[in-house]
């Protein structure tokens, strides 16, 4: 079938809580949105607490901003059980001749990733407050997302973490895949990340961009134990 005229650019950007997602979604639209028609979906487990920040932050209209609530936990969302999502982001597709759609995950631990059913192209987030041997754990985000960005640049010197052997290791993590040492305080960082996003739809709209899946997370258990009832076994065995 042919793809609608009007089907996005749909990036993923995951990572843990806290490494800074929400404020780099609206750092992309404070850059972006003057030259492109941009909207966000974020993905909160029981509040839409992402989708109120960036609403305040005022980058873009209140409606192009949408929240799904997860319920569960969040990889599941954005990996094992995308219709959600997909409504989400087909509805405001629908609503809006949109160039980029940003999906924000719900932040879980290191190993969860968008399923290439619902982006496109993801970003992984760490933040150097994580500590700067957390490149070096791998996982299938830092390794295979398409941009692995160290967040916080800023902070490098108040957490005792060196910067740019962080990012030595990162690099060393993805085989030659690219990593972004990122800043809110840093415009040339900004700058980077705004090409970049510029350089994946560009090359998605000459048909030269190929969506990867990063992989399954790895096994895992859940801290709530017995209450936990979900069952993502289609992406691994417990
Ligand atoms: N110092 C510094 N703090 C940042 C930066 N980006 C985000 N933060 C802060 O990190 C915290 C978590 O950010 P948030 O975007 O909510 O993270 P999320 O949970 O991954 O969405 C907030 O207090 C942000 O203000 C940055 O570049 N430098
Ligand atoms: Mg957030």
């Amino acid at each position: 079938m042919p793809e609608s005229p009007r089907r996005s650019l749909r990036l993923g950007v995951a990572g843990p809580v806290g490494t800074g997602k929400s404020s780099l979604i609206a750092t992309v639209c404070r850059t972006l949105a003057s030259e492109l028609s941009l909207g966000v979906v974020t993905n909160d487990i029981y509040t839409d607490e992402d989708a109120r920040f960036l609403r305040s932050a005022g980058v873009l209209a209140e409606d192009r901003i949408r929240a799904v609530e997860t319920g569960a936990c969040p990889h599941t969302a954005i990996r094992d059980d995308v219709t959600p999502n997909l409504i989400a982001v087909e509805a405001l597709e629908a609503d809006y001749a949109l160039d980029v759609v940003l999906v924000e995950s719900g932040g879980d631990n290191l190993t969860a990733t968008f399923s290439p059913a619902l982006v496109d192209a993801q970003l992984f987030v760490l933040d150097v407050a994580g500590g700067g041997d957390v490149a070096r754990k791998g996982g299938p985000g830092i390794a295979r997302a398409d941009l692995l960005v160290v967040n916080k640049t800023d902070l490098g010197p108040y957490v005792g973490v060196d910067v740019a052997q962080m990012v030595v290791d990162a690099t060393a993590a993805r085989d030659g895949r690219p990593v972004l040492a990122l800043s809110r305080t840093d415009a040339a960082s900004v700058a980077a990340l705004a090409d970049w996003v510029r350089s994946v739809l560009a090359a998605r709209r000459a048909g030269t961009h190929t969506p990867v899946d990063p992989g399954p997370m790895a096994p895992h258990t859940h801290a709530d134990g017995a209450d936990h009832a979900h069952d993502h076994s289609r992406a691994h065995a417990h």
